[in-house]
């Protein structure tokens, strides 16, 4: 067999190979991954990002740029390829992209190394360009929906004749993993009834899995259920058929009504003779010997490593590059002269970019008197989320079908109802989907708008996954759950949220506030509205709570510092310290009441929110009780008053364990006192934005999709959370 001394073919063909040649080598060198479907899906990969995608590499944070979520996050290689060969800009935390490239070849040559931009599956906020994090199997086409929802409700929007400021397109890339999730169903079956024409899933049909063909467990026709679905379903029968997968994009482009469905025929492992279309080519590197041999089938050096053949960087530039600059630019020229025909629109659109909030957003959050029968907390929360969703315009959700319970439904006129044809509407009907409807939301907060879902607490075990993944890629994604305790009623034990309340505050990074009374739920509301990268567990009662008087107690604005001292012995310190979260508070409050007549010292503490707290330790007190719904109340957590686990950096060795941030340093302070700050000054990268609006749509204090965080090695994030600004200087490595 002879080598081939360079690598033969047209320029597609050799952008393909390059791609996969870059896989292979990455993997084999990293001596981990996921080669296979790399190899097979690089046409697709190619012919998507270099022929179809309305995004410009040079700004990968533009607003109405094409989404592109890879929802099998293990092919990981494949997007950092694209992104490298794209020569995708990275973007610092205040969202000016810099010079660097997003992905460089060295950082390729380090997949899934310590403080790779590639680390083994595609982290949102790690890597400019990455969409979504995803790895856990079926949550990037979740995500994917609410990008299509957002699509369709910032048009609705924002839209004005002559100014077609959104109509982004969202592509998905699935595989038989994605496809046997029930999230991916459950997301499917919402997209195909809304109708969402802006979706388009590119599902890589290669028949193979972990433990080997997909009939080992896998059977249904997925283009006929997919047409039940209400979608548009198209077929390429040869992955590497690039004129075939052009006239697929281009029905879905044309498609105006359903969400498009294309089932591409791949081989997994392409190329390489011994493994192809088997499971051995799934997540193993192929071994010096294979890796000869498809290489020998590329047509490629067999010998050569990492190589980019001359002309391919230019020919993507030339392509996408140039394609992505245009469009880009002209978007920014219709924006400036948007500023000028609709400035209030402008201004909104620029808040919400920067995850900022209007002016006097809280105005008209109320107080609750005194009142010791009280109300329930989903009660006092409903009342004040519809006090601030008028005036922030970009504030949308609802429920898997329980907004009569959970009261999260927005009641004021003009809300409307989100259906196919009132896509401007602010009430959302997720259905009984929990799972789909948080990965949804977690899509619509990716989008910018501002994003709740709700269901019964009990239920939160069904969207778990999306809800660990909210915490990970740090968006302010509003969880809301109601009916928190035994106090839901008489359903029985099948309803009795026991263990959740303790699991959900296990998940590092996920605030969890469970307000005691009407006041912490309206100061609940003023934290969670200016968080900017928090999600949020916001646990409520069904049952009336009293509404303590605060004349008598401590103000609920003590909430923002997670816990705080509601009372406190006439005189002397506390010989008792009573600690509670949300219903429990209220007893803890009588207790203290008969306690104090007896006379012993006791103090109460609220502690709405336990991975936040900055409340000290006891030290005089000689008993601490801490009085908290299910089993955690025997176990105490360890410091009882505020330690959390945290992610381990990019590639995890081991999890550190120390106290989470303050809540109160994790707020932004956009209230009615201080106005949005004005853009940060542009980078030199680019001298022709009329509008400058690269950095002012994206400019968000700690960057919202890219390098924020810091290398591995340098302190736990956790502290990221209490210093909000790091230096730029830090990122620009
Ligand atoms: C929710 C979830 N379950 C399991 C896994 C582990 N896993 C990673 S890849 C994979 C098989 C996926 O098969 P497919 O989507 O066909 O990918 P391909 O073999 O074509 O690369 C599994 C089970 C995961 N990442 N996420």
């Amino acid at each position: 067999m002879t080598t081939p001394r360079r690598p033969s073919g047209d320029l597609d063909t050799i952008c393909v190979n390059t791609i996969r040649t870059l896989a292979i080598d990455a993997v084999e060198k990293a001596d981990s991954g996921h080669p296979g479907t790399p190899m097979g899906m690089a046409p697709v990969g190619y012919q998507l990002w270099q022929r179809q995608l309305r995004f410009d590499p040079a700004d990968p944070i533009w607003p109405n740029r094409d989404r592109f979520v890879l929802s099998e996050g293990h092919a990981s290689i494949l997007l950092y390829a694209l992104l490298h060969l794209a020569q995708v800009k990275a973007v610092n935390p205040a969202y000016e992209t810099i010079g660097r490239a997003s992905v460089t070849l060295e950082d390729i040559k380090s997949f899934r190394e310590l403080g790779s931009r590639c680390p083994g599956h595609p982290e949102y906020r790690w890597t400019s360009g990455v969409e979504a994090t995803t790895g856990p199997l079926g949550q990037g086409v979740a995500n994917s929906v609410g990008m299509a929802i957002a699509s369709l409700w910032l048009a609705s929007r924002y839209n004005k004749p002559g100014f077609e400021l959104f109509d982004f397109d969202v592509y998905a890339l699935m595989g038989d993993g994605c496809m046997m999730e029930g999230i991916s169903d459950e997301a499917a079956s919402l997209a195909g009834h809304l109708g969402l024409s802006k979706l388009c899933w590119i599902y890589d049909n290669n028949h193979i899995t972990i433990e080997g063909n997909t009939a080992l467990a896998f059977s249904e026709d997925v283009g006929t259920i997919f047409s039940g679905y209400g979608w548009n379903v198209t077929r390429v029968s040869d992955a590497n058929d690039l004129g075939s997968l052009s006239k697929a994009f281009q029905v879905f482009r044309d498609e105006t009504e359903r969400p498009t469905l294309v089932i591409v025929d791949s081989h997994i492992g392409y190329g390489a003779p011994d493994i192809v279309d088997t499971s051995a080519a799934h997540g193993e590197p192929l071994g010096a010997a294979e890796v000869k041999k498809a290489k020998h089938s590329y047509g490629w050096p067999e010998d050569a490593k990492f190589l980019i053949p001359d002309g391919v960087y230019k020919h993507f530039a030339e392509g996408i590059g140039a394609r992505g600059s245009k469009l880009r630019d002209a978007w920014m020229s219709l924006f400036s002269d948007y500023e000028h025909k609709h400035p209030e629109l402008a201004a909104e659109l620029l808040a919400m970019q920067r995850r900022e909030l209007p002016e006097g957003w809280d105005a008209d959050i109320p107080t609750f008197d005194a009142d010791p029968t009280g109300v329930a907390t989903r009660d006092s929360s409903g009342e004040v989320l519809n006090a601030i969703a008028p005036r922030v315009p970009w504030l949308i959700g609802g429920s898997a079908d329980l907004a009569p319970s959970t009261k999260t439904r927005l009641t004021f006129a003009g809300a409307g109802d989100f259906e196919e044809g009132n896509v401007g509407a602010r009430n959302f009907h997720f259905g009984i989907r929990e799972h789909a409807a948080a990965a949804i939301t977690s899509g619509l907060a990716l989008s910018k708008v501002r994003a709740y879902w709700s269901s019964f607490l009990v239920f939160s075990d069904y969207a778990r996954g999306a809800i660990r993944l909210s915490a990970l890629m740090e968006i302010p994604v509003i969880h809301v759950f109601t009916h928190d305790s035994i106090g839901m009623g008489q359903d029985g034990p099948t309803h009795q949220p026991v263990e959740q309340l303790v699991s959900l505050r296990a998940i590092p990074g996920l605030v969890v506030l469970r307000p005691a009374d009407a006041n912490e739920a309206a100061e609940a509301w003023r934290v969670i509205m200016a968080l900017q990268h928090d999600p949020v567990a916001l646990v409520l009662t069904r049952q009336a709570v009293p509404t303590l008087d605060r004349s008598r107690y401590a103000p609920a604005s003590g909430l923002a510092q997670g816990a705080y001292v509601l009372a406190d012995p006439a005189e002397g310190p506390p010989e008792v310290i009573i600690i509670a979260t949300g219903s429990e508070v209220s007893l803890a409050v009588a207790a203290y009441a008969e306690l104090s007549t007896e006379g012993v010292a006791v103090r109460v503490v609220s502690m709405p929110s336990c991975s936040c707290s900055t409340a000290n330790p006891p030290p005089t007190a000689t008993r601490c009780c801490l009085l908290r719904s299910g089993p955690g109340s025997r176990s105490r957590r360890h410091p009882p008053w505020g330690g959390t686990a945290m992610w381990a950096p990019t590639v995890r060795s081991s999890a550190c364990t120390r106290s989470g941030p303050p809540l109160r340093s994790r707020i932004s302070r956009p209230s009615s006192a201080s106005p949005p700050t004005r853009w940060p000054t542009p980078p030199a990268t680019r001298s022709n934005d009329t509008a400058s609006l690269k950095h002012r749509t994206s400019s968000n204090h700690r960057g919202d999709t890219h390098d924020h965080r810091d290398p591995p090695g340098s302190r736990p994030r956790s502290e990221h959370l209490v210093r909000r600004h790091p230096p730029i200087a830090s990122h620009l490595r």
